[in-house]
């Protein structure tokens, strides 16, 4: 463990000294004919994640809480920015506040109820920098964040800007990639055949020599590889031949503590992409930030009706964006799609109310759904 941790340490130092940029060390790398360090790096932070021998006891174990709800979101922050004070104001959790760090030792779970829909909430120690290397509780805060559907980075607004970007970069480390989409890399390893590589275009960050010597840095001497991004970069390729370590998870960087900064800085702040900001001391901001995290989710909730009923809205079917009839079906009962006449819908997907519709109708946010069974 420590023998990993200390080689990541020399290797980022190396890259720090020589401030070569990833293309620059390729080709340095090629001419010494050694392995390029940010793909060694790559690989020695995989290494500390995974269980097993040369780990470590509990590398990668998260915390032992079960996912429960329709999502989950994990709040993420360094220590005594407010995360338990926040989860406190959205769930009946009452996690420990007070003014000192490190308050919170575990993951505390809460839920949140958004118009029938449970989200649970996880209220995660503070984490600080070299978190990724295994300083504080960070690796496992790290993992429990990689279990959820969403982050909420809380920050400090009193605090320096830097707080943003030295938490992104822990994230990175083991993996997380934050509101990104994978890059658009088409990767198949084959059992012969030598490498396939072609570019859908002229790429500007990279060249075929430089993805064959990257490939052949990972074994992987046969495959077809299809570049659909002229913008891929080294680092891009090396995501995706780690996919199993990747996860591309979304994120709202909400700013607490507004009550303690000037107007100009505060609108500053709130322009900024992915970005929300809140007092919770004052009570402020704080319903926008849960609307905000419930459009970022994408989730759908499906109030269903009997014939002659009214719709009950304090329970919701959630289904994922993208969602059609059948697939709030299959969230009813597995066997429902066979005895399927027709839906009627109320709401915002439907052209009239209601409207009747088939298995392929894709739901809207908070449409009410009546399913017609054929009869017996
Ligand atoms: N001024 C101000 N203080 C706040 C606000 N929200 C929380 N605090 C204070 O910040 C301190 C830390 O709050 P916590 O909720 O314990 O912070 P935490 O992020 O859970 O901290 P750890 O568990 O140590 O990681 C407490 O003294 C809170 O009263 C806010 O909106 N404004
Ligand atoms: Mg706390």
């Amino acid at each position: 463990m420590v023998n990993i941790t200390e080689k990541i340490k020399e290797i980022e130092e190396e890259m720090k000294r020589t401030q070569t940029d990833h293309t620059q060390e390729y080709h340095l790398g090629l001419l010494k004919g050694y392995v390029l360090p940010c793909s060694k790096l790559a690989r020695l932070r995989a290494q500390l994640l995974e269980p097993g021998p040369g780990a470590g006891a509990g590398a990668g174990a998260g915390f032992d809480v079960s996912k429960s709800g329709d999502a989950r979101i994990a709040l993420v922050g360094f220590p005594s920015v407010g995360k338990s004070t926040f989860l406190s104001k959205i769930t009946k959790t009452k996690a420990e506040v007070a003014a000192y760090a490190f308050t919170t030792l575990t993951a505390i779970p809460g839920v949140l109820e958004y118009g029938g829909a449970e989200i649970q909430i996880l209220d995660l120690p503070g984490i600080i920098e070299g978190a990724a290397e295994g300083k504080g509780r960070g690796r496992q805060v790290i993992s429990a964040a990689k279990t959820s559907d969403m982050i909420l980075m809380v920050l400090d607004a009193t605090k320096k800007a830097e707080q943003r970007a030295l938490l992104e970069g822990e994230l990175e480390a083991v993996g997380i990639r934050l509101n990104r989409d994978p890059p658009n890399i088409y990767l198949k390893a084959k059992k012969a055949g030598g490498m396939k590589i072609s570019f859908s275009a002229p790429p500007k960050n990279i060249d075929e020599k430089m993805v064959y010597n990257i490939l052949r840095d990972y074994k992987i001497l046969n495959c077809e590889v299809l570049v659909r991004d002229e913008n891929v970069t080294v680092d891009d390729f090396l995501d995706v031949i780690m996919k199993d370590h990747r996860k591309y998870i979304k994120c709202l960087y909400v700013y607490n503590k507004i009550d303690s900064v000037g107007i100009e800085y505060l609108d500053q702040l709130a322009r900024e992409p992915h970005t929300a900001v809140m007092s919770c001391e004052l009570d402020l901001g704080i319903q926008d930030v849960v609307d905000r995290c419930w459009k970022e989710l994408r989730l759908i909730r499906i109030y269903t009706k009997r014939k002659g009923i009214a719709p009950d809205f304090s329970e919701a079917l959630i289904v994922r964006s993208g969602s059609s009839i059948e697939d709030v079906c299959d969230q009813v009962h597995r066997t429902l799609k066979d005895t399927f006449k027709y839906a009627l819908v109320w709401g915002a997907s439907a052209r009239h109310v209601p409207q009747r519709v088939g298995l392929g109708h894709l739901v809207a946010d908070e449409d009410v759904v009546s399913i017609v069974a054929k009869p017996k």
